[in-house]
């Protein structure tokens, strides 16, 4: 499955702007933003693959249980990530490292969850209301509703106000459409008449089960049976994501409805450190999407704007010095103590959890001081 007339795109695959109709409502937002913006933009893009990358090698390390690469999905992240507001919320799957990075999460602290060290991750409301990673598949949907919905109740969508109307943003893949919660998310949200994007990544595949096995229609059509307007952009051109994101928020924050996005996409890497994609997709199909990579054509377009051969250089060292901290911090990583798993379980103490504290001393002492 790949772009038709309907998707929105912005930016060829070539690195050129696109002077489309479907596009045409769309290119303002993009003629709005400064050089220092677009460049910003693509550094994001540039350091998280970095990041990505590096996090991948240290999982087949030995330093993680598992990894989620989002090699291939910068562009869908960091247009539709640029495009929220300060006060927006946002509810991630777990491969949005770029959005967690831009809302201000230390991106290590996506490696201390993979590795088991902390509980959920981090805290949304010291986090510009990024939540946390959710890996039970399309469940933030309901949150993010939910979310939503009291957003509404309390009066802080809805009122016209640009800069204050709180809008609830919620990235889901092409296989979580097949789960019940987000048809029930779509529906609570088009009932209630939310403030909400759904942000749907569709990086055609859902571990081994291809999109076209899950769906005879393209995704985007999907919510306008529940009274939710869908739209599809090419999600490896981030002026499109940014752009198309920034309207939809922009329309439903002020209280026009919940909308939906489907950013067509490319999961380049494995699923999960844990999968092995040979055994299911073609080198061909890879190789299609390879020139179809977010990072290129943003690199050419920005050197048709001027970025010169410092500029590059200049962010390939940085995304160089990002993986390197990244790397020496994973590495320097301590483990909690024990009663960290016992902390936060009840309000008040427990006898289940003070038994289950003194066996797990007992047991760990069974090892003998050396252990
Ligand atoms: C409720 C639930 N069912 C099954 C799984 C196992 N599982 C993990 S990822 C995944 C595929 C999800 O595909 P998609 O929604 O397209 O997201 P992607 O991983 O491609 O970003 C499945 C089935 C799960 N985590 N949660
Ligand atoms: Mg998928």
């Amino acid at each position: 499955m790949s772009y038709t007339a309907a998707t929105i795109q912005l930016l060829s695959p070539e690195g050129s702007l696109v002077d489309s109709d479907a596009g045409a409502e769309y290119r303002q937002y993009i003629d709005e933003l400064t050089d220092d913006q677009l460049r910003e933009f693509h550094r994001q893009m540039v350091v998280i693959r970095a990041f990505d990358m590096e996090a991948t090698n240290l999982q087949r390390q030995g330093q993680m249980a598992l990894w989620v690469p989002s090699l291939g999905q910068e562009a869908a992240q960091v247009g539709s990530a640029f495009a929220t507001r300060p006060q927006d919320h946002i509810f991630p799957a777990y491969r949005e490292h770029v959005i967690a990075r831009i809302r201000g999460v230390d991106p290590v602290d996506i490696i201390r969850m993979m590795r088991g060290v902390t509980h959920g991750g981090w805290n949304p409301a010291e986090h510009n209301n990024l939540h946390i990673y959710t890996l039970v598949i399309g469940s933030q949907t309901l949150h993010a509703t939910g979310y939503a919905m009291g957003v509404k109740f309390d009066g802080a969508s809805g009122t016209g106000d640009l800069d204050k109307d709180i809008a609830t943003v919620v990235y889901f893949g092409d296989g979580a459409t097949s789960q019940g919660d987000v048809s029930e998310a779509l529906i609570f949200a088009a009932s209630y008449q939310t403030s909400q994007l759904f942000f749907l990544q569709n990086n055609h595949w859902a571990i081994s089960v291809p999109v076209t096995r899950q769906s005879p229609v393209p995704l985007y059509l999907r919510p306008s049976g529940f009274g939710i307007p869908g739209v599809q952009i090419d999600g490896n051109d981030v002026l499109a994501s940014y752009a198309v994101s920034r309207k939809n928020l922009d329309e439903t924050r002020v209280g026009g409805g919940p909308r939906f996005i489907e950013a067509l996409t490319y999961r380049m890497g494995a699923h999960t450190s844990s999968d092995d994609p040979t055994k299911y997709r073609t080198n061909a199909e890879v190789q299609f999407w390879q020139e179809r990579d977010p990072i290129a054509r943003f690199e050419t377009y920005l050197r048709s704007l001027g970025a010169d051969d410092a500029f590059f250089a200049e962010l390939a060292e940085e995304a160089a010095d990002v993986a390197a901290d990244t790397r020496k911090r994973t590495l320097e990583v301590v483990p909690p103590p024990n009663e960290f798993i016992f902390q936060n379980v009840y309000s008040e103490p427990h006898p289940r959890i003070d038994e289950q504290r003194e066996w797990l001393a007992q047991y760990e002492a069974s090892f003998g001081s050396d252990a």
